[in-house]
């Protein structure tokens, strides 16, 4: 027991240097993963049960709630969309996506991993299942 214990410290240690660290034993969550109710929101509960930082886990859902109703859903979802999207062609490229983070390199391997299809674009079907897990909005 006290080596689990040993164990999960180790493993928590490790996601907390890798960037924000998912709560227990989970691959990297979808939309629809995390909203439990299936309502198509993810609400604070829904969401502070993914994370192991509580606190900065409701900062970047403040910072991802865009319109400000209290829950995640397409309609913050969207206007990322359009933030990234900068000549609103509804879809997102790798340049539009990359463009304002630090680290270039883990958001193009972001970006290629979300692009599921393999076209070099992000479209809204690609997005809709992962934005709230794309760090680089916080
Ligand atoms: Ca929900
Ligand atoms: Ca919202
Ligand atoms: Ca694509």
């Amino acid at each position: 027991m006290k080596r689990v214990g040993i164990s999960i410290i180790l493993i928590l240690a490790v996601l907390a240097l890798a960037g924000p660290a998912l709560a227990g034993d989970q691959a990297k969550p979808t939309f629809d993963s995390v909203d439990k109710n299936r309502d198509g929101k993810i609400d604070m509960g829904e969401w502070l049960q993914v994370w192991v930082d509580k606190e900065a886990a409701k900062k970047n859902f403040q910072k991802l709630d865009r319109n400000q109703d209290g829950v995640l859903d397409d309609a913050d979802g969207k206007i990322i969309f359009a933030e990234r999207d900068k000549d609103a062609n509804n879809k997102i490229s790798r340049d539009e996506y990359v463009f304002d983070t630090n680290d270039a390199q883990a958001a193009h391997d972001d970006f290629v991993a979300y692009d599921s299809n393999r076209d070099t674009y992000v479209t809204w079907d690609e997005w809709r299942g992962n934005w709230p897990f794309m760090p680089y909005y916080y």
